[in-house]
């Protein structure tokens, strides 16, 4: 069966992330297959939109496929590993360049790879089995798929709190957050798909006329200290920010960045500084491409995908184990350009 359903009604087309045994997690020839059908459907008129959401199972799309990533860096010097980045992020780039709505259905686990399909679409359906994060802190690899433009956008400290946490929002978080434009529920996707498909010029009178009011949204209760406690610019700055506070609240927190891998919260500090500069979004995938050729093939990543989806004892040895065993010199060589015939271009305009 393959991995990627491709298939269009007279003006809308419709792609299905297929990989019900890995929750959809995205590889190389997903990530070739979805592209060449939207460069199809890009210059034919009679394409209005495109749908993305998952075909069987639960969805929607737990990330890639970091296993084949990490065996690429242990055995080929991260060659397969690259490549696969490289036509990822072309995907993403695709996405957030399309001249025509995408509607993204995050019904279900959208996590890294995921989250870069649903962000750059014009409008991402959140439901009542929504669980959304950028975990990458967790395998030592860093914030990646765009989420260098994305999260720094969100309101206050919320994307730093992200990237530093690898917090899990459900859909009412995603909604109130702006990164879902729409709440359904789950029961009424059929209906929406269905009516998309007839009037894609309705879009949104179709996805408001089908949605839900969401339950409070429990990251609006936490916002303020949010903001205060992710303020500081450093990473050792949010954590002794997380020590002196007193709460409950802050103390779970505090555990749950001191446990991540350092390194990959200092490149995503510093990442998140450096693409408040970034041109457009093919200068922040350039980015985000030079710091994924370095991450694959320090030890932090084979160590946390080891520990966390081979092994699976959740118990990374990170190295450097602390926030001040990451030096400034150590970042810079995980920035600095790449030789200019490895550098990361997009498809064509
Ligand atoms: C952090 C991550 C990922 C993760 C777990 C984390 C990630 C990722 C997967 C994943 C899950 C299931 C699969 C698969 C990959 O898990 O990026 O191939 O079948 O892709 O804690 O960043």
């Amino acid at each position: 069966m393959s991995e990627v359903l491709i298939r269009r009604t007279a003006s809308v087309g419709h792609i299905s992330l297929n990989r019900p045994k890995a929750l959809h997690a995205l590889t190389q020839a997903m990530c070739e297959a979805i592209s060449a059908a939207l460069l199809e459907w890009r210059g034919d008129t009679d394409v209005a939109a495109v749908i993305l959401d998952h075909a069987e199972g639960r969805g929607f799309c737990a990330g890639g496929d970091v296993a084949m990533v990490r065996r690429s860096a242990l055995e080929d010097g991260g060659a397969a590993g690259r490549a696969f980045f490289h036509a990822e992020y072309r995907l993403n780039h695709l996405l957030f360049t399309y001249p025509k709505p995408v509607i993204a259905f995050m019904d279900g686990v959208t996590m890294g790879g995921g989250v870069g399909l649903a962000l750059p679409g014009r409008y991402r359906i959140a439901t009542e089995n929504t669980l959304f994060a950028m975990p990458e802190g967790a395998i030592g690899l860093f914030p990646d798929v765009g989420a260098g433009w994305y999260l720094p956008r969100l309101q206050g400290q919320i994307g730093k709190f992200l990237a530093l946490t690898s917090a899990r929002l459900d859909g009412a978080e995603c909604l109130w957050s702006g990164l879902a434009t729409h709440y359904l529920l789950s029961e009424r996707l059929a209906e929406a798909k269905l009516q998309i498909a007839e009037s894609p010029s309705e879009i949104e009178a179709v996805l408001s006329d089908l949605a839900s009011e969401p339950p409070p949204a429990r990251l609006a209760r936490n916002a303020e200290r949010i903001d205060r406690l992710f303020a500081p610019d450093t990473l050792e700055g949010v954590l002794e920010a997380l020590a002196n506070d007193p709460s409950e609240w802050a103390g779970k927190e505090l555990k749950a960045v001191a446990s991540k891998c350092p390194a990959t919260a200092k490149v995503a500090l510093r990442e998140f500084a450096e693409s408040a500069a970034t041109r457009d979004f093919a200068e922040e995938m350039a980015l985000e491409y030079r710091l994924a050729a370095r991450m694959i093939m320090r030890p932090d990543f084979a160590e946390g995908v080891r520990a966390v989806l081979v092994d699976k004892d959740n118990a990374p040895a990170w190295n450097p184990a602390t926030a001040e065993g990451v030096t400034g010199e150590m970042l810079d060589a995980i920035f600095a350009p790449l030789p200019l015939q490895e550098e990361w271009t997009p498809f064509p305009a």
